[in-house]
């Protein structure tokens, strides 16, 4: 596989500040040399940076750096359009608002091929505002509502050409939802497996589930992996920690059926914030998940302290 890695140091969707310094944390942790070591050919194609700022403001006073979230999803959509041509790309965030434009480049790219997209998104969180539901104003909880195609972001974001059809989209880790995600997500599609449901049925099932989806539809998949899908005492450096996360094991093994799978074309790593990490921990820990994800095998894992 050819890994195309894209630094994106973008801050402004989350209410800390520290996520601008995530890619630089992959990069020290060594992504490029794991997935290396697994074979694959890795070019790090370094950081993208917006520019101009759009004149754009919302009715909704709450909403915070509107006009850089709009500069983000444009520039965002062309290069996951361009780089999902070149290899897979792994976006090395950078808060969750740049899956707003990493999901709709790749849903541009995807509809050439004619195969379906599908998403996993791992997360505590859906994600799911508009800009007229958000009370806490961070564009970090509305990507998902974004590529689906809900109304009502129109004018301020950029238009979404091709759309994310919400049946195809499967969140898992959920245990944060704001009352007005919850009545979205009722009259919508998206099948939103919480916590609750994990520990009735196992992880396992309910992922084995969604691949089988996937593969019927002969569909392409991302990932968009959250921080705090996992739970705050094995990952700590996020921003928006939420108890009763995902173990360790569950999620490595979320990562070794979707490598078994083979069906993941390109991946985000989102809301690192290592200003919040212990000694590189919870980088090191995506790292580790990334490499479960593209082929590492429990019997070659290295031996690592967290
Ligand atoms: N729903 C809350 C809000 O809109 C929290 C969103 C937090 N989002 C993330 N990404 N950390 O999942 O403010
Ligand atoms: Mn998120
Ligand atoms: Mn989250
Ligand atoms: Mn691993």
């Amino acid at each position: 596989m050819h890994c195309r890695l894209i630094g994106i140091p973008l801050q402004d969707g989350a209410s800390q500040l520290g996520c601008e310094m995530g890619p630089s944390a992959f990069r020290v942790a060594d992504l490029k040399g794991a997935l290396e070591g697994l074979g694959h050919e890795v070019t790090d194609i370094g950081n993208v940076v917006i520019s101009d700022l759009p004149d754009v403001t919302h009715p909704n006073a709450a909403v915070r750096n509107l006009p850089q979230i709009a500069a983000w999803t444009k520039l965002l959509t062309e290069v996951a359009y361009r780089e999902s041509g070149q290899g897979m790309p792994i976006f090395m965030g950078g808060d969750h608002a740049l899956s707003a434009g990493t999901v709709a480049g790749i849903a541009r790219r995807a509809s050439e091929t004619g195969r379906p997209l599908f998403v996993l998104w791992l997360d505590a969180h859906t994600d799911f505002h508009t800009l007229d539901s958000t009370t806490s104003g961070n564009l970090h909880g509305l990507p998902a509502a974004y590529y689906t195609g809900r109304p009502g972001f129109d004018g301020y974001l950029p238009p979404l050409s091709h759309p994310v059809d919400p049946a195809n989209v499967c969140m898992i880790g959920i245990r944060s939802v704001d009352p007005a995600e919850r009545d979205a997500l009722k009259e919508n599609a998206v099948t939103v497996h919480d916590m609750r449901t994990i520990d009735e049925h196992g992880v396992a099932v309910l992922l084995r589930r969604f691949i089988e989806r996937v593969e019927a539809a002969n569909g392409l998949l991302h990932v968009s992996l959250d921080v705090d899908f996992l739970d705050p005492s094995v990952a700590p450096a996020v921003g928006t920690t939420v108890p009763g996360g995902a173990t360790f094991r569950e999620a490595h093994l979320v990562m070794e059926m979707l490598h078994d799978s083979g069906l993941v074309t390109s991946l985000d790593l989102v809301e690192l914030n290592p200003f919040l990490d212990e000694r590189g921990r919870t980088a090191t820990l995506l790292v580790d998940l990334t490499a479960s994800l593209m082929g590492r095998k429990v019997l070659d894992r290295p031996t690592r302290s967290y």
